[in-house]
């Protein structure tokens, strides 16, 4: 079904488009303007695009879409498609492409935006599903939104002194009263048909049936981590699945990315430029798929499935229904989640009673990633949808699925469908995880 807005509610969603465009440019100007020029072409880990790449990528998308395809406008630079294809150059070889320069891709930017502004202004959000209820104009917002996470990531990696600022997040101000809830076994409904901002992958909606099991209330702390470190969580193979364990000693894996332990034995984080102890309470950040694993197995529990994941953050067990956020369906505010780079790093485990589910599962929303034990597929009926280079081409290829978003992730990415997937090994996004097991016979009778 497609949404058919009424003339006023037109107007309306125009004005809300326009300021979701307006916010992610705000953010993407932001990462680049903090940087001198040098910062924004040079590579700062092979993992990464240089920064000036990711901003004149998120004018060409816009252009490729709002401009050419929604707008049927003459492209500004047709010449420069083939640099800012993802699928054309592996991001470690983009520094070496004649990019635009910094000063270039500002012009280019603007230039593309304008246009798009026009076309925003005349278009009718209904007859094509690519317009129907303002999609490609949401889809393109969600897109400078996610590189933004991604040029936040490439700052992380950057060496030299810090450059971004922003306010503490809150602190703990009431913890979960268990450390781990049960998630009542039966049907609900994953995914969504209706959520007018979904992306393809998110689609459509389809019951699973889903086991009881028991979730952690919070995401694994930097001190639980510690102690897995401590325990000889990197020393003791038996904690390790046989890949994890293969590429915990090619990567000679010790410690969370970023990481590095003193002469006492206490640990100290490096955190967009600034050096400081690894605070305890806070959710551990940046480890791979395999550490995740490992320290669950040394817990005795295991990573939780996408598919239980979704359901402790979206059902509720009084309508059967599925709602849009762990906590109903109020858009996050910043009393419910540490989302879009308020601040810069995740918030303390019990600092968002607002944003828990009503069986008490915190922080599922925010702060960090969280790995799944699931690969990324597409749901029963999948269809690619505008383009199969967003999802599609990554399904079924090992691509492991993360949820929940972080600190750096926007908003408009916080619904509880959202699905984020990245290799298994990766460490450089803001990923952690938090523990699932089964219900033991007897157990929760
Ligand atoms: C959904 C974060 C895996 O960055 O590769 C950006 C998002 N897709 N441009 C990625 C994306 C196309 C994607 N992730
Ligand atoms: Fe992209």
């Amino acid at each position: 079904m497609t949404t058919e807005p009424a003339i006023g509610g037109e107007e309306t969603l125009r004005t809300a488009i326009a300021a979701e465009l307006g916010r992610a440019r705000h953010r993407s100007i932001a990462l680049t303007e903090s940087v001198d020029d040098s910062d924004l072409t040079r590579q700062h880990s092979p993992l990464m695009s240089p920064l000036v790449w990711d901003y004149a990528h998120i004018g060409n998308q816009e252009e490729l879409w709002l401009v050419r395809d929604v707008g049927g406008l003459v492209p500004l630079r047709s010449d420069i498609d083939e640099l800012y294809d993802a699928f054309q150059h592996a991001r470690a070889d983009r520094p070496a492409l004649p990019l635009l320069s910094p000063d270039e891709a500002r012009a280019y930017v603007r230039g593309v935006r304008e246009k798009a502004l026009d076309v925003l202004d005349r278009t009718r959000f209904r007859g094509r599903r690519l317009v129907a209820g303002g999609f490609a104009f949401h889809m393109i917002a969600q897109h400078e939104q996610q590189h933004a996470e991604t040029m936040l990531a490439t700052h992380q990696l950057r060496m030299g002194e810090p450059v971004l600022h922003a306010p503490a997040p809150p602190s703990a101000s009431a913890l979960p009263e268990t450390t781990e809830v049960l998630i009542p076994g039966g049907p609900f409904t994953m995914g969504t048909d209706t959520d007018p901002w979904a992306l393809d992958n998110e689609r459509p909606a389809h019951t699973v049936f889903v086991a009881p099991f028991l979730l952690d209330t919070t995401p694994v702390t930097n001190a639980a981590y510690a102690e897995f470190i401590e325990a000889g969580g990197y020393r003791r193979r038996e904690w390790w699945t046989e890949t994890g364990w293969a590429h915990r000693s090619r990567a000679e894996l010790r410690a969370p990315l970023f990481w590095e332990s003193d002469s006492d034995g206490s640990w100290w984080r490096r955190r967009f430029g600034v050096v400081e102890p690894v605070p305890a309470d806070e959710p551990v950040v940046h480890v791979c798929a395999h550490e995740a694993e490992a320290y669950a197995r040394w817990r005795g529990r295991r990573l939780p499935t996408e598919a239980e994941w979704e359901k402790a953050a979206r059902h509720d067990p009084i309508d059967g229904r599925s709602r849009r956020y762990p906590w109903g369906a109020a858009e996050p505010t910043a009393e419910h989640a540490n989302l879009g780079q308020r601040h810069l790093r995740p918030a303390p485990v019990g600092a968002y009673p607002r944003g828990a589910t009503p069986a008490g599962v915190h922080q599922l929303v925010g702060d960090v990633w969280e790995w799944t034990s699931s690969v990324f597929r597409g749901y029963p009926d999948f269809a690619a949808f505008p383009y199969r280079e967003y999802s599609e081409v990554f399904l079924d290829s090992g691509y492991r699925v993360l949820r929940g978003g972080s600190f750096g992730t926007d908003t408009s990415m916080g619904r509880a469908t959202f699905r984020n997937w990245d290799h298994p090994i990766r460490r450089q996004i803001f990923a952690g995880f938090r523990c699932a097991r089964d219900v033991s016979p007897g157990e929760w009778a």
